[in-house]
Order: structure tokens, then C-alpha cells, then sequence
């Protein structure tokens, strides 16, 4: 439709440092190659492709000693990545961030933390990313961004950008399956409302998808974020991720929610992470993902 066009500016992050399988910072050039840029301006929107942040991929790996696997590789990294959002936002275009793993999700909040006081989150992931070094039991720091954004966990993460980047009553986690148990326990502590597995077998992902929506809604946000993990999906649709767990989020079923989420027009950003190509069948993860970009773009079947 012509008069919802938006300016989207395209920012790829090729790092890999949030978790131990290699071969994910390789993910924007699969996206890209699937032809992401081709498929939203197709719908008219006007798409600016502005390359990778600059990464030092081959910095040497942290492997012992520590809970939090490339610290300070994972920090730098985060630390351009934030600054670039910010400034995507301050030129009025959309920031859609294509990982990298999921630890990217720490510098994509935080720069958008510069230009919203109320934002609202929906975490697409089988896992809920709410470990800190503490509750982790893999030292990944892929597995902490959404503690991290709540400012909980090492200072070194929840120092980029300036305070918490959001509210625990903003998130909402849609796809849950694997938690940890510190996870479940904050979960439970901070009240923050996750959709798993068994609620979208109960109710189904229409009405999933209408109740998150009013829930932030009702929290008067003044942005949405979407931070979709392709670990979401069930490993039929998208084996090549680092850590695929079954029962999951189905083709369609992913569809319809971006569908749902594009009506809504409260989208203010998106990151699509986790694709690794190495691990993938002829780049069946990176065409998903593209695909979910032209529903959440405003793809229609007619
Ligand atoms: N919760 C586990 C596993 C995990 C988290 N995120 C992903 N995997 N992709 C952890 O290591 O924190
Ligand atoms: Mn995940
Ligand atoms: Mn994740």
C-alpha cells in the first residue's frame, strides 16, 4: 500500500562471538544473497543497504577462565553496532539488523534506547536469553541479551548505552521451549510475559499474536522492536542455526504472526539473527527469514 512506505536502512553485523559454533557470522551475506534488499523494495519501500559493521573476526577466542565467552570482542562489536542504530533512527529510517548471533540484540537496544523512553520487545526464540554469567550454563553470551537489556549482567554488556533499555512489563517472548532454570526464575520475578510452546498449542497463534499486541498496547509503547531468532521455527523450516530445538514455530504459523504484527503498523525496528549457512541446506534458513521480512514488510497472498 503507497502510503505506508518506510526508508529501511539494511545493517549487517558478521559476528559470531556470542556463542561457540562458528559459521553464524556469515549470516548477512546469506540473507543478502537470498535477496532480502530485492524483496522489501519490491513493496515499495525505499531500502538502503549499508554493509556490515566493522568486525574483527578473527580476534582471538576466549575459551576458559571466564563465563562470558568474548567478552570484549562481543562489546566492541555491540558498541558500533548501538551507535549505528542510533543514528539510522535520528535520519528517520528503520533499523533492520540482520545477525550474527543473538548477543547483537545488546547493541540494536541499546541504540534504540537513545530514541525511545517506552519500547516495547517481542522476543521470536525458542529460548528466552535471560541468562547472566551467574545463571548460564554455557558461558554464551547469545543466551543473556535480553537480561542484559533489562540491566542485568556484567557491566562490561549493560554499560553500552546509558541504563536499562527496557522494561521487563514491555517484553514479551513468543516460542519459548528451552529455559534455564535462573531463567524461569526471573521470568517469574520480573513478570515478564512469555508466550511458550504450550500456550500457542492451546489458544493458537492468532490469538497469541492479538493478545501480545494489546499487552503492549496497553503499556503505551512508543516503538516495537521485533528480535526473531530463526531458532524460533522448528528445525524443518530452518535447520541452520547453532542450537535448533524441536517443537517449534511452523512456516506458517511465523507467517501469519508477521502478517499480524505488519497490520498492526507499531513496528519501529527488527533484527533477524541466528542463520548460519554453514549449518543450513542450500540457505533454506536465509530464504525463511527473507520470507518473514516481506510478510512483516506488508507481503500480501492477493
Ligand atoms: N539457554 C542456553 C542455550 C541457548 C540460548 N540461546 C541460544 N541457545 N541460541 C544458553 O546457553 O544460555
Ligand atoms: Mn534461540
Ligand atoms: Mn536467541
Amino acid at each position: 500500500n503507497m502510503n505506508s512506505h518506510k526508508e529501511i536502512s539494511i545493517i549487517g553485523v558478521p559476528a559470531d562471538f556470542g556463542q561457540s559454533r562458528r559459521g553464524v557470522d556469515m549470516g548477512p551475506s546469506a540473507i543478502r544473497y537470498a535477496g532480502v534488499v530485492e524483496r522489501i523494495e519490491a513493496l515499495g519501500h525505499i531500502v538502503r543497504d549499508e554493509g556490515d559493521i566493522p568486525v574483527d573476526i578473527d580476534a582471538p577466542r576466549e575459551v576458559s577462565g571466564t563465563n562470558l565467552k568474548n567478552l570484549k570482542a562481543v562489546t566492541e562489536g555491540n558498541r558500533k553496532l548501538a551507535g549505528k542504530v542510533s543514528e539510522t533512527v535520528s535520519d528517520g529510517r528503520f533499523p533492520l539488523v540482520l545477525g550474527g548471533d543473538h548477543s547483537i540484540a545488546i547493541g540494536t537496544l541499546a541504540g534504540l534506547n537513545e530514541h525511545y523512553s517506552n519500547l516495547g520487545v517481542i522476543w521470536y526464540d525458542a529460548h528466552t536469553d535471560l541468562n547472566t554469567a551467574e545463571t548460564s550454563p554455557s558461558g554464551n553470551i547469545h543466551g543473556m541479551p535480553l537480561a542484559v537489556a533489562m540491566g542485568l549482567g556484567h557491566g562490561d554488556l549493560t554499560s553500552i548505552g546509558s541504563g536499562p533499555k527496557v522494561k521487563p512489563e514491555n517484553i514479551v517472548v513468543i516460542g519459548a521451549r528451552s529455559i534455564d532454570p535462573g531463567e524461569r526464575e526471573l521470568v517469574k520475578e520480573k513478570g515478564i510475559r512469555v508466550y511458550t510452546m504450550h500456550e500457542i498449542d492451546r489458544d493458537g497463534m492468532t490469538a497469541i499474536m492479538e493478545d501480545a499486541i494489546s499487552y503492549l498496547e496497553e503499556r503505551g509503547v512508543d516503538g516495537v522492536h521485533l528480535s526473531l531468532d530463526l531458532d524460533g521455527l522448528d528445525p524443518l523450516y530452518t535447520p541452520g542455526v547453532g542450537t535448533p530445538v524441536q517443537g517449534g514455530l511452523s512456516y506458517r504459523e511465523s507467517h501469519l504472526a508477521m502478517e499480524m504484527l505488519h497490520s498492526t503498523g507499531r513496528v519501529t525496528s527488527a533484527e533477524f539473527v541466528e542463520v548460519n549457512p554453514i549449518l543450513d541446506e542450500r540457505n533454506k534458513t536465509a530464504d525463511v527469514a527473507v520470507g518473514l521480512m516481506g510478510s512483516l514488510f506488508g507481503e500480501t497472498l492477493i
